[in-house]
């Protein structure tokens, strides 16, 4: 039977007028389509904190997806970066979309510090890293609302009792194929956001960052598959 996928992807927020997320999360569904052993399901979270947790306590109880993939942009970054860890803290010196700043608060007063990722980070970026695509383990996906969902997915789904893989995923800006990225679309930089600042804002072709996020999928199913078989003790990631 075919597993689903959730994959998550945000719209707008302060310094980024396109998403790039949402054209990433599409394309990997389309990369997927044909492949029997999943079926990909794309929803958009606000990019808000209470927002988000909000709608994904919903989707998890609506969808109840076998794997979850969250995606965000973090401007200034160059190579796609599977997180490792997501911590228990908002700050940020940016609002979020609901005017919202938070800083240094709990994103659960009495949760657990942090949770990891539970995709198979480190051998998917070996292997990848090894083919010689544009990818990173990173171990900050920042202290905005990226990291914000990051947690709650692990939160929630730890609430509700489903060992499942889960993780996020930050793509850098993006462009289309080689054309140089669209005149009207804006990208700021903000640390708390995963970004890296500076001047210069790199981009990677869309279909690129596509093919990766596709392969983490494929080995994300492979490594799970393998291990409710007891073919490998993969510790994912
Ligand atoms: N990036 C922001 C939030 C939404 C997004 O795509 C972040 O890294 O927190």
């Amino acid at each position: 039977m075919a597993k689903t996928l959730l994959i998550t992807y945000f719209g707008p927020f302060p310094g980024v007028s396109v998403n790039p997320s949402g054209v990433t999360a599409r394309q990997v569904a389309d990369v997927l389509a044909d492949e029997s052993a999943v079926r990909v399901v794309t929803r958009e979270v606000p990019v808000s904190y209470a927002g988000s947790s909000e709608a994904l306590g919903e989707m998890l109880t609506d969808i109840r997806p076998d794997a979850v993939l969250s995606l965000g942009v973090a401007v200034g970054r160059d190579k796609v970066s599977f997180e490792r860890v997501a911590i228990n803290l908002d700050s940020a010196d940016i609002e979020d979309n609901d005017g919202v700043v938070r800083v240094d608060e709990a994103i659960t007063p009495d949760g657990r510090e942090a949770y990891f990722s539970t995709l198979p980070v480190r051998a998917s970026y070996e292997r990848l890293r090894g083919v010689g695509l544009p990818v990173e383990i990173s171990y900050t996906a920042g202290t905005y609302v990226c990291n914000h969902v990051f947690y709650e997915v692990h939160r929630i789904l730890e609430r509700q009792g489903r060992r499942i893989p889960a993780g996020f995923v930050h793509i850098p800006a993006t462009q289309v194929d080689h054309e140089p990225s669209d005149a009207q679309t804006t990208f700021t930089a903000h640390a708390d956001a995963g970004g890296v600042e500076g001047e210069l804002v790199p981009t990677l072709p869309e279909a690129v960052v596509a093919r990766i996020v596709a392969e983490l999928v494929r080995d994300t199913l492979k490594a799970h598959s393998c291990r409710r078989t007891g073919k490998t003790n993969e510790s994912g990631g």
